[in-house]
């Protein structure tokens, strides 16, 4: 879940910089507790929850992390399987059983299911959305990542981070931080450098660059093939598309082209047109463009330097006369041709 909006600076430190209450979240737990964490598995949840369950090491009976989710994103399944992460999907009553519930990286408020349980501790990093009761409770509002938080409580409680944890957390950082081009504190830094040490940094970077799967492939094939350059912008069309996120990985690929300073990539997916642009952001509005480009057509939007607009291609067929993929391609070149006033 990210409710931050990008910031382009570092806090020096936030208003909820403090001590971690390591001694106050243990009174809440006995050495006869089963117990169960559970997440929306991101990076910087799991992080959180693997942390967790090494705070609780030896001081309960049994830590179990559980998932609400099946992990889909690439990046994540790769560091599931590399870290051989102990995740468990919660769906029978039967993985739901534990004396207590323990929540990081959210609220109870966040989703239903996380709702249906007494939780014994949250601890968090997103606005506080309704006010929370439970024993414990850390919300740091202003950290750029849960895992920044997780990572003091092992410093406080002298617990090295192992291997897995270390370069699980480092993960949940530098995604919800974007790599600390988002919203980042002084004490973000500090955890980073801090698990640095600890982590394996060949699964991370594999981790990292793990955004494509086999089938993907295909779709670039057919943007290197169909690709057509206009000045310094690349467009490419795909034609039907499995789900708008190859456009993304496409778009964002291309960019690494020297002296191509805008990728167009567009297909079609359940009905619409569906057109994702990507620049460097220097002195560049995707936004305003792909606004004033489609913006009577459909939704339109997006920052400096990425935009994406939906249209309807029941729509288009009246502008364009069919929707054969020539005619689809022939016009997003047009409306976003650098040549084009508007
Ligand atoms: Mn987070």
């Amino acid at each position: 879940m990210s409710h931050f909006e990008p910031v382009s600076q570092i806090e020096k430190t936030g208003g909820s910089a403090r001590p971690p209450q390591l001694q106050e979240l243990y009174s809440c737990f006995t050495s006869r507790d089963t117990v169960l964490i559970t997440i929306d598995p991101d990076p910087d949840a799991i992080g959180s929850a693997l942390a967790f369950k090494r705070l609780l090491r030896h001081k309960v009976a049994s830590v179990s992390i559980g998932i609400i989710r099946q992990i889909r994103r690439l990046n994540n399944l790769t560091m599931a399987r590399l870290l051989r992460l102990p995740l468990i999907l919660l769906q029978s009553p039967d993985t739901l059983r534990a004396d207590k519930f323990v929540l990081v990286d959210g609220q109870p408020s966040h989703n239903e299911f996380f709702s249906q349980f007494d939780y014994t501790a949250v601890i968090d990093h997103h606005p506080e959305s309704q006010p929370i009761e439970v024993p414990f409770r850390d919300i740091r509002p202003d950290y750029g990542a849960t895992s920044s938080i997780m990572a003091q409580y092992l410093r406080a409680a002298g617990a090295e981070p192992s291997q897995t944890v270390a370069t699980a957390l480092l993960y949940g950082i530098k995604t919800d931080t974007r790599n600390f081009e988002r919203h980042t504190l002084l004490e973000d830094i500090d955890a980073f450098r801090y698990l640095f040490e600890f982590a394996d940094h060949n699964i991370l970077r594999k981790v990292e660059i793990s955004d494509l799967s086999l089938a993907d492939t295909k779709y670039f094939q057919k943007a290197f093939t169909r690709k057509h350059v206009v000045k310094d912008r690349i467009f490419a069309h795909l034609d039907e598309i499995p789900s708008s996120d190859i456009l993304v990985e496409v778009a964002e690929f291309m960019l690494k082209i020297h002296d191509i300073n805008w990728t167009v990539v567009s297909g079609t997916h359940q009905g619409n047109l569906i057109v994702c642009v990507r620049n460097d952001g220097h002195r560049k509005d995707a936004g305003k463009l792909v606004r004033r480009a489609f913006g009577s057509l459909g939704c339109a939007g997006g920052h400096e330097s990425m935009a994406r607009a939906e249209i309807p291609l029941e729509s288009l067929h009246e502008i364009i006369g069919n929707s054969h993929s020539e005619s689809l391609e022939r016009f997003v070149r047009r409306r976003l041709s650098p040549f084009r006033k508007y």
